[in-house]
């Protein structure tokens, strides 16, 4: 059968099936044609990432005649979010990590935090950070259950945050306040909502799309494997052109694939001036000649930023370099 369709992956239920969204909030199972996991092996020895397929990738499929599909093409990726791979056994090779593949073709990211319960931590964010910055991504920061902090300690961050030219907005799904803002900011947009978990990612969403109902989504899928202890992100489609990608929490996060001379780009308030640090290799770490140590002294640069982007650093492995 030469029918070939097009859809978007919605769940990546193992190495082997994904579930793909259509138009009409229909969903198809699929299985992957045998070449990329053929290809997937033969470079096993030289793979860098540890996915075929992602949420959000763009693929043509054929439909099979029990109305499961196969997917013959994964089309080229517009971005994409990653991290280093956990630590678990298997998935690094010769000790090194490998890149894990959040989603794809993402236009915005919403990194969402809370003040309180988890209490905000301004090194968890920067990671996130740093980790949509150097996949270009545009990325906002939402400060969730603002009705936890009535003295308000949260518009420090907000500010901050703000002062370096991120799209900052502080919430409550208690009070509702900004939930609306929310939702017209990600309508006829693909967007990721990441953070820490308990934070209130997946409240916000069901705030914003009462039909989301996150739960019945999760218990009317077609297989209940791994329901619990599921560690992928699901993508659903709303009105218009608007996707929401839901991501399960995760407590730290790596960056993947910085050298520690281009961390500072991905903090935008360095780049002012980056350029006129004496070495062009400069890591802005105690380097004589300093540009952007001198602009933390003189308070151009936000201390804490600076105590952020020295603690990636210092933990900055030596990735395989491309
Ligand atoms: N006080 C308060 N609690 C919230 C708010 N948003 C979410 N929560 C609670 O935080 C907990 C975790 O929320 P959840 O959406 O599961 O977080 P996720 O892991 O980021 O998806 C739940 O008990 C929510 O009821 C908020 O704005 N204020
Ligand atoms: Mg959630
Ligand atoms: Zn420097």
């Amino acid at each position: 059968m030469e029918w070939i369709i097009k859809g978007i992956i919605s769940r990546v239920e193992s190495k082997d099936y994904y579930v793909l969204s259509l138009p009409d909030h229909l969903e198809i199972r699929c299985s992957l044609k045998g070449k990329f996991k053929k290809s997937f092996n033969l470079k096993k020895d030289k793979l860098y990432h540890t996915d075929i397929a992602v949420v959000g990738d763009l693929v043509e499929f054929e439909l099979n005649a029990d109305e499961t599909g196969v997917i013959k093409e994964i089309l080229n990726r517009k971005n994409y979010l990653s991290r280093k791979a956990p630590r678990i056994r298997g998935a690094s090779y010769r000790g090194e990590r490998l890149e894990q593949i959040i989603a794809a073709n993402i236009d915005e990211v919403f990194i969402v935090t809370s003040i309180l319960e988890p209490a905000f931590n301004n090194k968890t964010v920067d990671r996130f950070l740093v980790a949509t910055e150097s996949s270009r991504i545009k990325s906002n920061l939402i400060i969730n259950k603002i009705d936890l902090d009535p003295n308000k300690t949260y518009s420090k961050w907000s500010s901050l945050y703000r002062s370096i030219g991120y799209y900052t907005l502080e919430t409550s799904i208690i009070t509702g306040h900004n939930v609306d803002t929310i939702k017209k900011l990600i309508r006829n947009k693909k967007v990721l909502f990441w953070g820490p978990s308990g934070v209130g990612k997946s409240s916000i969403l069901n705030e914003i799309y009462p039909e989301l109902n996150l739960k019945i989504a999760s218990i009317s899928t077609s297989t209940m494997k791994g329901k619990h202890t599921t560690v992928t992100s699901r993508l659903f489609f709303m009105e218009d052109e608007t996707y929401i990608i839901d991501t399960p929490g995760v407590r730290e996060i790596d960056p993947y694939g910085i050298k520690k001379e281009d961390l500072g780009h991905f903090f935008p308030e360095f780049n002012n001036f980056i350029n006129a640090c004496r070495f062009n290799t400069c890591t802005h770490n105690h380097e004589p000649g300093c540009a952007v140590l001198r602009a933390v002294q003189d308070s151009l640069i936000p201390e804490v930023r600076y105590e952020s982007y020295l603690r990636i650093l210092n933990t900055i492995e030596d990735d395989i370099n491309f």
